[in-house]
């Protein structure tokens, strides 16, 4: 029978010595062939050549660098153990089969320094006591950032002032974002900073970092807690929904029309025909919208609600809300429509039940007697008189005082007398008759959507009387 073969690496010649006698001792000279290399060179050569069954590695000597050594022996076809001992830990010598060695036991003995060593008790109650430090601490500055950045972010103005009933519901759904964008950022940029800070490399470290190839414990955490709270989002966001869209039957009627680049508001209770949506006080409002042209959206920011308004007469779009505060706020447009969409402005005037009253006196009064007066009310309302003076004064059009039956020179040289049908024509087509000295394209040409026949007739009505 062979002798085994027993290779002892070590560069300390008392390590060597003692273990050979040792085992000389034990098993005699017939039964043991001992080898003592005390370099990294020497080491390979012999693992080569000689194929030891046994290799008692000294682990506390730096001569022989663990990596090649560990790759040399992993990467052998014949059988070969080794046996690594540490003498200054003083635990249990180690022993690895080359067959069945495990990443992980690789992983172990690569550990470089002496408290490294696999089999030092204490060694692993620090590891875990260190990570649950640096756990704790991240949590607390984890909650701690969270908590400050969520006041921030509540106390920064984001939100207009809750000027509807709806307001408060959906003020609690930011809120709860606004909560979790805190926690979320906190957790990132906490976790991130920290470990910049205490996990940096620090000078003459030269070793790779752990390497971790997945942990199923977090991907269930990461996937269970946002699921759960999309979940939570998804339900309170229903409920809201419902909430906010809950049906008044006494709800004030208005109907909303958008255009390039207008809002009008008729009043089908009253026959009332607005530029601004007046509205009385917690009282709940169903607007009915459409569009003349392209898309629109309603939104008022104080209402916290809003709507696209779609032309076509199959589209009419409601919105139900209940302005609880009175003051004068602005609705605006909110989906890109051409040219002029960031002036789709108009007021929006929430007053007193009894001041509602006294407005809807004013308007119909306004609108019924004569159409002279209804005239004037339209001029002022469609903007006319902020491009036509009504007294001489030169402005942007001509001034409607003495127009109508005077003699008007056009651009082109012929002359015309002013009368209903120029007049009328004018209104409709501003770009058809220019009178000289004033530029075309100026005077908006969307009357024929914005004014009924009515209305221009009391408009011309009212240029009548202006003599
Ligand atoms: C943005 C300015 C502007 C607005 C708003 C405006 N106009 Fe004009 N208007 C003009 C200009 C400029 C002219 C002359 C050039 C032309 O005829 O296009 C004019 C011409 C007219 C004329 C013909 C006057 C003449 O001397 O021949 C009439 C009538 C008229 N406008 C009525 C109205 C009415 C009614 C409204 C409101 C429903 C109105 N305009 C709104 C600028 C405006
Ligand atoms: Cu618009």
């Amino acid at each position: 029978m062979n002798a085994r073969r027993v290779l002892i690496a070590s560069a300390n010649s008392l390590f060597g010595k003692g273990l050979e006698k040792l085992l000389v001792q034990k098993h005699g000279n017939q039964k043991v062939a001992i080898r003592l290399v005390s370099s990294m060179q020497e080491t390979l050569q012999i693992l080569n050549d000689w194929l030891p069954d046994l290799v008692i590695l000294d682990y506390d000597d730096h001569t022989i660098d663990k990596t090649i050594f560990l790759n040399r022996f992993v990467s052998g076809e014949s059988e070969m153990r080794v046996l690594l001992v540490s003498l200054q830990s003083g635990g249990a010598p180690l022993i690895y089969d080359r067959r069945m060695i495990s990443a992980q036991e690789a992983e172990e003995w690569l550990g470089q320094s002496l408290q490294d060593f696999p089999d030092k008790p204490n060694k692993a109650g620090e590891k875990k006591d260190g990570g649950m430090r640096h756990y704790l601490i991240v949590s607390v500055l984890v909650g701690v950032f969270t908590i400050l950045t969520y006041l921030f972010l509540t106390n920064a103005g984001l939100l207009p002032v809750q000027a509807s009933s709806q307001a408060i519901l959906i003020d609690e759904l930011f809120d709860v974002h606004l909560f979790l964008i805190s926690f979320f950022f906190s957790l990132i940029s906490v976790f991130l900073i920290y470990s910049l800070i205490v996990f940096r490399r620090k000078t003459g470290e030269t070793e790779e970092g752990k390497y971790f190839t997945g942990s199923s414990k977090l991907e269930v955490i990461w996937t269970v807690v946002p699921l759960g709270i999309v979940l939570y989002l998804s339900f309170i966001g229903s409920k809201s929904l419902a909430e906010v869209s809950r049906v008044d039957p006494q709800a004030l009627e208005v109907n909303v029309t958008a255009g390039q680049w207008f809002w009008r508001f008729e009043y089908p209770d009253y026959g009332i025909t607005s530029q601004s949506l007046t509205l009385p006080v917690n009282g709940q409002v169903l607007l009915r919208m459409t569009s003349l042209d392209v898309i629109h959206s309603f939104w008022v920011p104080e209402f916290r609600v809003k709507q696209d308004v779609l032309p076509g007469k199959n589209l009419v779009k409601e919105l139900r809300f209940t302005p609880t505060v009175v003051g004068d706020y602005t609705v605006m447009c909110a989906e890109l429509c051409g040219g002029a969409h960031a002036y789709m402005n108009a007021p929006v005037k929430v007053m007193e039940v009894d001041d509602f009253d006294n407005w809807v006196n004013q308007e119909l009064a306004a609108s019924s007697s004569d159409p002279e007066v209804r005239g004037q009310k339209f001029s002022t309302e469609k903007g006319c008189i902020g491009c036509h003076s009504l007294d001489g004064k030169p402005s942007v059009g001509p001034s409607w005082k003495g127009l109508f039956g005077k003699e008007e020179i056009l651009t082109d040289g012929t002359k015309v007398v002013v009368d209903e049908t120029y007049l009328r024509t004018s209104i409709y087509e501003p770009n058809l008759q220019v009178p000289k000295g004033y530029p075309a394209n100026v005077m908006p040409s969307t009357y024929k959507d914005l004014l009924n026949e009515q209305q221009v007739e009391d408009i011309i009505a009212f240029i009548k009387t202006l003599q």
